[in-house]
This record gives structure tokens, sequence and C-alpha cells, in this order.
């Protein structure tokens, strides 16, 4: 009998997503992979019964041979084609559905979309303003060879591997971006600066320990009092190689920091322990799993 590796994948049934919610979020972006891992699964199990009743039938061992090499994790024959078809079957645009913002499904080639979310703060405990939507996209060939390689093998649906994969994204020099789209339209650049002290400033304690005022006032000066940033901008933070974040608004570059602390505070923002929109954060841990899995 052949030793196969189909428990892995009856372990793992794609998930569209885990509520409704979630599901009219990210249902346009994450449809074609799960159809096509529902095929490979569907082909899998076609294969396994088939082989339990004639193993040494040709055709089923051709089937065989066909499933292993293009849908086994494990394998790299076939995966770079499946890898960017699956990256190319994901293109349609992502709409936040409070505030109707579209953001694409991939950014400059080979950025993909993780999943979406909105910021809200609260003003004087008394309401809350929708200030933008944001989207995390992540490389997808260093998703590949940075997480895939490691977590390819293992079984993502346990919480606590996901914990340690989302970490990891975050520790890596994986290149991300984080698009923000302004939804409020009364955004003064002192208060950017100030929400900036209180979220990123909370996170650089967090992981750096020590006194890190200095790296939060080099981030802060690079906003000055003259930019505008009305409804509709739009802000890039992205982590480059070497843990470089470079902002952008509207495609114009506004400055690059080098600093691993900063890059990770700020993603923390979106896939840490507190993020500001949960349910975005459990999408894009979701996606990503899904993403790595069909590598
Ligand atoms: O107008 O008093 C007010 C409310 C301002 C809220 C500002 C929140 C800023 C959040 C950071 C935006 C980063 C682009
Ligand atoms: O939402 O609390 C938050 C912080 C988000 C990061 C903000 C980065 C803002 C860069 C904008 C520059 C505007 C001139």
């Amino acid at each position: 009998m052949v030793s196969l590796r189909f428990p892995f994948l009856f372990s793992q049934p794609p998930k569209p997503a885990n509520n409704g919610r979630a599901h009219g979020r990210s249902g346009s972006f994450s449809g074609a992979t799960v159809a096509c891992s529902a095929i490979a699964a569907a082909a899998a199990a076609g294969a396994a019964v088939s082989i339990s009743q004639n193993p040494n039938n040709p055709f089923v061992q051709n089937a065989l041979n066909f499933w292993l090499s293009n849908f086994s994790p494990n394998s790299n024959r076939f995966s770079p084609a499946w890898g960017s078809l699956s990256l190319a079957a994901d293109q349609s645009p992502v709409t936040e559905p409070k505030t109707g913002v579209s953001f694409p499904a991939v950014l400059g080639d080979s950025q993909r979309l993780l999943g979406i979310g909105l910021r809200k703060k609260s003003v004087l405990g008394l309401k809350n303003i929708d200030v933008y939507a944001f989207g995390v996209y992540a490389d997808d060939g260093d998703i590949k060879k940075t997480l895939a390689k490691k977590y390819g093998e293992v079984s993502v649906s346990e919480l606590e591997e996901k914990k340690k994969l989302i970490d990891d994204l975050m520790e890596s020099d994986v290149c991300t971006t984080v698009r923000l789209q302004i939804v409020y339209g009364k955004l003064s650049i002192r208060a950017v600066r100030s929400a900036f002290e209180e979220s990123v400033g909370s996170r650089l304690q967090k992981f750096g320990g020590s006194d890190n005022k200095e790296l939060l006032q080099r981030f802060t000066s690079q906003f000055k009092d003259e930019y505008k940033i009305p409804r509709g901008s739009i802000i890039d933070l992205s982590r480059e190689r070497g843990y470089v974040l470079r902002t952008t608004i509207d495609g114009k570059e506004v400055g690059s920091i080098q600093s691993k602390l900063l890059c990770r505070s700020l993603l923390d923002l979106y896939i840490g322990e507190e993020p500001f929109d949960r349910q975005a954060k459990d999408d894009i841990e979701q996606k990503l799993v899904s993403v790595i899995q069909n590598f």
C-alpha cells in the first residue's frame, strides 16, 4: 500500500472564512484559492477511494503522481507555477463594507492582500469615529521562502501554531505593506502625531523596553505640519528588505527609517496581540494559512 499524506489535507479542509462577516469581506479574493483547494481535496478523495479498490491500476497511479507533484504541500516541482497562478487568480479588489473603500488584491506585482479592516478611535469616550480602512499585504515570494518552508508541513490549524506563524511574520524580513485609506475628513497632522505616539509608542515600549523617544520622534518628524491628509488619502507603510520602514502618501515618498523594532511595532497594531480590528487579524491569519498550504 502506498503511503500518502492525505491526512494532512483532510485534517485541513479549506475554510473560506470563520464567520459571515469575514466571508462578506474576504469572499471575493479567497474564493479562487479555496476552489482550487476543494478540487485538490476532491481529487485526493477520488484517488484514495480508487487506490483502496485497485492500487495497481495505471490510471490510478498516474492520477496519484499528478496529485502528489501538484498538490502535496511538500512538493516543489510545480509549486512556483502554482504559487503565481494562485496570486494571479486572486485579482479582484476587496471592499471594506462599512466605508466602501476598496483595496487592490495585489500591490506592486508581488504583494498579496491578506486582509482588510477598520481603525476606529474613540473621542473623549463619547463617540467612535472611523479614521481609516487598512489592508495588510505581504510579498508572495518571501512568504514562500521564509514561512512556507517552515510551516508547510505542520498543521497550522492549531491555535498555538497560528500564533507562532503570525509572530514570525512580524519578526521576519518578509516585505510587507500596510495601506491606510483615510476616511475621516478632519484629520490634522497634530492628531496623527499624538495618535501615533500613543499606539506605536506603547509597542516600542513593550518590545524595546528602554527609552525609545528618539525613534518615535524620528518617525513623527517626517510628518511636516504643512502636509494635508484629507479623506481619500492613501498612506503606504512598507517594510522593505533590511527592516526599512518606508512611508508614502499618495505615492510620494515621505521618508524611510531603518529599524526592526519600529517595523515590528507598526505591524503589531494590525496583527499583534491587541489589534485595532480583531476580525481583520483573524482574517489575515486565516488567509496566510491558506496561502501557505496552497503553495
Ligand atoms: O478630531 O479630535 C479629533 C479626532 C481625531 C482622531 C485622530 C485619530 C488619528 C489616528 C491616526 C491616523 C493615522 C493616519
Ligand atoms: O493608527 O494609531 C495609528 C497609527 C497608524 C500609523 C500612522 C502612520 C502615519 C503616517 C502618516 C503621515 C501623515 C503625514
